[in-house]
C-alpha cells in the first residue's frame, strides 16, 4: 500500500511550496505564483536544451536556420523566456540577469514585491559537448515596489528569501530552498511536473572530493595553494581527496551538495575577485549550502554577508561541507594574522 500511495500521492513542487506557504498564514500566495513562473521557465529551457543538438539552437545568434528564421543562442533564448515569465507573473518589480548589463525595472502597472537575480543558462559554453548546465536564481523582497532603485538590489545575501538552481543534464533536477531546508525535484516529462525526489537534502559534514580548476594553480594565493596541496598530499595519514571538476557551476555544486566535499573558485592574480558573480552565482549557491548544513566563504568572510556594490560584481568562493570549508578558513585566518 505504501508503494501504491507513493505512486499516486505525487508531491509536486507547487504542492510542496503551498505546504511551506501554510507556515505564513498572512501570505497571499504571491511567492507561490512567482515560483510557478520560475518553474515554467525551467520547463521551457529543459525542453529547448534537450532539443538543442537537433534544432541547432547552439548556433551563434544571428545565424538563420533552414526555415530562414533567425536563430537565437540558447542562453539568449533562455533569458528572454525567464524575463517574460517573471514580468508576466506580476510578482516582480526588478530583475537582475547575467545576460543584461542593467537591472530590469518592471512596468509599475505590473509590479510585485520581489526581486529575482538569475543566470538563465550558466555554463552554456559547455552545451555543445553535452555537459550539464543550469539556471541559478535568488529571490529578495523589495521594501517599496513603487520606489525601487538599484540600492534595493545590492543587498547582502543574508536578506535572500529563497534560492535555487535547475540542472539540465541526464535528468532535469530543480533544487530549492525557501529558508527552511533544501529539497530536490525531478522533472517527469510525461507529466510536465517537478516531483519531490530529494527531500530535506543535507550535505555530509566532510567529503572526499575537491573541485577546482587546477589550470589556475600558477596564479593562486598561498592559502588556496596550501589547501589544495593538503588535499593531494595529506600530512595526517588520511587518503588524498579525489579531484572532480566539470566546469559548470550547477553540476559541480549539485555533486558537492549530494556527495559532500568542497568547490573552490578562488581569486588569482589574473582575476583578483575570482570569476563567479555575487548576485546570481555566489549568493544563491551559498544560501543553499548553508540551508543544507554546509557553509560558504569568500577568503575574507561568510559569503552571504558580502555587501555587493555593483550588479555583476565577482567574488572568490569556497563552498561545501562544513568541516572542509573550516579547513580553508583556518588557512586564510593564519595568513591574515601573519601579514
Ligand atoms: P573556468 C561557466 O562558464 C562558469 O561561469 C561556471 O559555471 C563555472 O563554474 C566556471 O565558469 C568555470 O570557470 O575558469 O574553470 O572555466
Amino acid at each position: 500500500h505504501a508503494a501504491e500511495a507513493q505512486r499516486t500521492d505525487l508531491m509536486t513542487i507547487t504542492r510542496h511550496v503551498l505546504n511551506e506557504q501554510s507556515r505564513y498564514p498572512e501570505s497571499r500566495g504571491d511567492f507561490t505564483i512567482l515560483l510557478s513562473h520560475i518553474v515554467l521557465g525551467c520547463k521551457f529551457v529543459a525542453s529547448a536544451v534537450s532539443k538543442a543538438g537537433l534544432a541547432k539552437l547552439i548556433g551563434l545568434a544571428g545565424e538563420t536556420n533552414v526555415q530562414g528564421e533567425e536563430q537565437k543562442k540558447l542562453d539568449v533564448l533562455s533569458n528572454e523566456v525567464f524575463v517574460k515569465a517573471l514580468v508576466s507573473s506580476g510578482r516582480t518589480c526588478v530583475l537582475v540577469s547575467e545576460e543584461n548589463e542593467e537591472a530590469i525595472f518592471v512596468d509599475p502597472a505590473l509590479r510585485g514585491k520581489y526581486c529575482v537575480c538569475f543566470d538563465p543558462l550558466d555554463g552554456s559554453s559547455n552545451i555543445d559537448c553535452g555537459v550539464s548546465i543550469g539556471t541559478i536564481f535568488g529571490i529578495y523582497m523589495i521594501k517599496d515596489k513603487g520606489n525601487v532603485t538599484l540600492a534595493d538590489v545590492l543587498q547582502p545575501g543574508t536578506n535572500m528569501l529563497a534560492a535555487g538552481y535547475c540542472m539540465y543534464g541526464s535528468s532535469c533536477t530543480l533544487v530549492l530552498s525557501t529558508g527552511n531546508g533544501v529539497n530536490g525535484f525531478t522533472l517527469d516529462p510525461s507529466l510536465g511536473e517537478f516531483i519531490l525526489t530529494h527531500p530535506n537534502i543535507k550535505i555530509p559534514n566532510k567529503g572526499k572530493i575537491y573541485s577546482v580548476n587546477e589550470g589556475n594553480a600558477k596564479n593562486w594565493d598561498a592559502p588556496t595553494a596550501k589547501y589544495v596541496e593538503k588535499c593531494k598530499f595529506p600530512q595526517d595519514g588520511s587518503s588524498p581527496k579525489s579531484l572532480r571538476y566539470i566546469g559548470s557551476m550547477v553540476a559541480d555544486v549539485h555533486r558537492t551538495l549530494l556527495y559532500g566535499g568542497i568547490f573552490l573558485y578562488p581569486a588569482d592574480q589574473k582575476s583578483p575577485n575570482g570569476k563567479l558573480r555575487v548576485l546570481y552565482e555566489v549568493f544563491p549557491m551559498s544560501f543553499l549550502m548553508e540551508q543544507a548544513g554546509g557553509q560558504a566563504f569568500t577568503g575574507k568572510q561568510r559569503a552571504l554577508e558580502l555587501a555587493p556594490t555593483k550588479l555583476h560584481e565577482r567574488s572568490p568562493v569556497f563552498l561545501g561541507s562544513y568541516d572542509d570549508v573550516e579547513e580553508i578558513k583556518a588557512l586564510y585566518a593564519s595568513e591574515s594574522s601573519t601579514v
